[in-house]
């Protein structure tokens, strides 16, 4: 990234008075870490600003400052000129309820770290090879001369870091991210309290929907390929919410040999989600894509309509296809 760049987000900021701050639907850590840093800010620059999401807030971000100023769509009753979206890839990522709060005429500054980003803001600051939204906004604060420094920005840049980056272990774990990561412990940032909140709690449902997930465990392609999967029914009858089924995609690309783990969730009769993460060898991304979804060469997804059954068979021959096994 260019001064130039940075420079463009202080132009679209110094027009702005009253903002809305969102991100993309089923919020994580570098989304609710980097829409809280840019509210902040922007406080501390004296603007107005509403945080919205479309989704609740998993409750191991209860321990972000300020989480709480966070709220749903329905609860705000206005429309705005001035829009901040944080780590979404596309417009539609922000869900069509938040969508309806941005004035027709408003400016957007879109600040995003996946390579699918559609470039559809005003003022658009996209850099596929940060770790995450939080390390974009981290580069453009450290070349800011404005900003005081505390432990709760450094918390909220923090979280956003360490989540996108699996406590420090993907392949986005570069130099840089550590020497950032450093600096914002010297501001403060509680590293080991963010770790244990963000990292290694989960709730009893999630625990649940684990267990039954992992009663559906297969695998194809010589052990290449592993999957799990969860029917409207079970989810129903764990009553389990988007939260709830965190980290199990997760799970099957942990076994020895598998390159491409798989999570299939049934969201109605004709409709299923299905997440990928892989480990060396497949673009997960382009496969996504290719079914309309997005997201990073190892962590992606997609949304598919038909039943369970038929999405698992079209999206297993394409990854078969991928593998070099169809
Ligand atoms: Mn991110």
């Amino acid at each position: 990234m260019k001064n130039q760049q940075w420079s463009m987000i202080d132009q679209f900021l110094d027009k702005a008075d009253s903002i809305l701050i969102t991100s993309h639907i089923d919020p994580d850590g570098d989304a609710l870490g980097s829409m809280l840093a840019m509210a902040y800010i922007c406080e501390q620059w004296g603007k107005r600003v509403v945080c919205v999401n479309e989704s609740s807030i998993p409750r191991r971000f209860s321990f972000l400052p300020g989480i709480d100023k966070i709220v749903r769509p329905h609860q705000v009753m206005e429309t705005f000129h001035y829009v901040i979206a944080v780590d979404a890839a596309d417009r539609s990522r922000v869900g069509e309820n938040v969508e309806r709060l941005f004035h027709p005429e408003a400016l957007i500054l879109n600040i995003d770290h996946h390579i699918t980003n559609d470039r559809f803001g005003s003022v658009n600051l996209i850099d596929p090879h940060a770790s995450s939204t939080a390390e974009i906004i981290y580069q453009w604060l450290a070349h800011s001369p404005n900003v005081r420094w505390d432990s709760r920005l450094s918390t909220f840049l923090y979280t956003g870091i360490l989540t996108d980056t699996g406590g420090f272990r993907y392949a986005n774990t570069s130099a840089n991210v550590l020497r950032y990561a450093a600096e914002l412990i010297e501001y403060g940032a509680p590293a080991h309290e963010i770790a244990d909140q963000a990292l290694e709690t989960v709730t009893f449902k999630q625990t649940l929907c684990m267990q039954r997930a992992l009663t559906t465990i297969e695998t194809s392609a010589n052990g290449q390929i592993a999957w799990l999967s969860l029917s409207q029914a079970d989810l129903q009858q764990i009553q389990a919410t988007d939260a709830d089924i965190e980290g199990i995609v997760n799970i099957p690309r942990k076994i020895i040999g598998v390159d491409v783990g798989i999570f299939f969730r049934e969201t109605s009769e004709h409709t299923v989600k299905v997440s990928f993460r892989s480990r060396q060898k497949v673009d997960v991304s382009k496969i996504a894509q290719a079914f309309g979804g997005g997201g990073h060469p190892r962590a992606a997804g997609c949304t598919i309509e038909g039943t369970l059954e038929d999405v698992k068979r079209q999206v297993l021959q394409r990854v078969e296809a991928e593998l070099g096994c169809a």
